[in-house]
């Protein structure tokens, strides 16, 4: 049986995973999430792109917006409006709140975020094993310019992302608690087990960027000698979805295909498939080491994600040939 470990984000990860059952159907696939956009608030720990692989796979998720619950209400963040308790920029809804509950409940009685995890996946069945990257806490923050001052200050990812959408320029992104962090159990046992990694399009700096960050993730999956192909989230010099340009930026890296595959390097990855529109990248990907091909690479529904999932698949399987 095909062993398959993803490093996932959110959206973009989620939906490419969809596709990737359907391409391989037989294959046992372990997910390692981001949890670095993770956020406390209301007292409940929120974690949005474990949430969103979890409730996409399992049938859960509102397909329109791509994150939070379908046939979602809004009562508890009204009623706490009332109040003046906030923060009401962040959309939490009323289903989703009992997941954060239940987490939030497991965690305080002593279990670690894997098992949690475990726990809730028992009720939606993604049909994957789904693993934070970490169980420690590990939480990204935007260094951005202070409106109100001459300096500048951090602020939360989702603070950045969701109430600023991304509007100002990001000086540097921190994984805070990263470098003090342990992957979690099962994860490093995934990646030296398994027959390829692949990074789906996800975001190459808070997403794939902050799995890596975790110390021991990146070299495991340098020292397992196994495929490691990735897909483009940029397409035409633009992010598919999101605002990933920013935080690209902030690491001094351009909005192109070629140059995320340079970010990542040959020293991590051996294929990296990029879309038709980018064809004429495709020599300066190789050039840098890394096997390319162009394959149309929009996710518009399970059977067009399926399809570069099996691009994926392929690759892998040429490189290591
Ligand atoms: N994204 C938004 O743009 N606005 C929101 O209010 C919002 C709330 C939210 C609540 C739970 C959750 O799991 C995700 C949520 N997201 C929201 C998505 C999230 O902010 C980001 O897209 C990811 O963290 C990036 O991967």
């Amino acid at each position: 049986m095909q062993r398959i470990v993803v490093l996932a984000g959110g959206i973009g990860g989620a939906r490419f995973l969809r596709g990737l059952k359907v391409a391989a159907p037989e294959a046992e696939i372990t997910v390692v999430g981001n949890t670095g956009d993770d956020i406390h608030l209301f007292g409940l720990k929120v974690c949005p792109d474990l949430d969103t692989v979890m409730y996409t796979l399992g049938g859960g998720i509102n397909e329109e917006q791509g994150w939070g619950r379908t046939g979602e209400t809004f009562a508890v963040k009204e009623e706490l409006g009332a109040y003046g308790v906030g923060p009401q920029w962040f959309g939490l809804g009323d289903r989703d709140f009992a997941t954060h509950i239940v987490r939030t409940q497991m965690i305080s009685a002593g279990y670690p975020l894997s098992d949690v995890t475990q726990a809730l996946c028992s009720r939606w069945e993604p049909g994957v094993r789904l693993l934070p990257m970490t169980d420690d806490r590990v939480e990204t923050h935007v260094l951005v310019d202070d409106p109100e001052g001459e300096g500048r200050k951090a602020v939360h990812f989702q603070e950045y992302w969701v109430r600023m959408r991304a509007g100002a320029d990001a000086h540097a992104v921190v994984p805070v608690g990263a470098e003090s962090a342990k992957p979690a159990p099962g994860v490093l046992d995934a990646v030296a087990h398994a027959d390829v990694v692949l990074f789906p399009p996800s975001n190459p700096v808070v997403s794939v960027g902050t799995i890596l960050a975790v110390p021991g993730i990146r070299e495991a999956i340098a020292e397992a000698g196994v495929p490691v192909v990735g897909l483009s989230p940029i397409v035409g010099g633009a992010p598919v979805r999101g605002m990933a340009d920013k935080v690209l930026a902030a690491v001094g890296v351009e909005t192109t295909a070629a140059a995320v595959a340079r970010h990542y390097g040959s020293g991590m990855l051996d294929g990296w498939l990029v879309d038709t529109a980018d064809a004429s990248a495709v020599d300066e990907v190789e050039e840098a080491g890394i096997r390319c091909r162009a394959v149309p690479l929009m996710m518009t529904d399970d059977e067009a994600t399926a399809a570069m999932a099996r691009e994926a698949l392929a690759l892998a399987e040429e490189v290591s040939a």
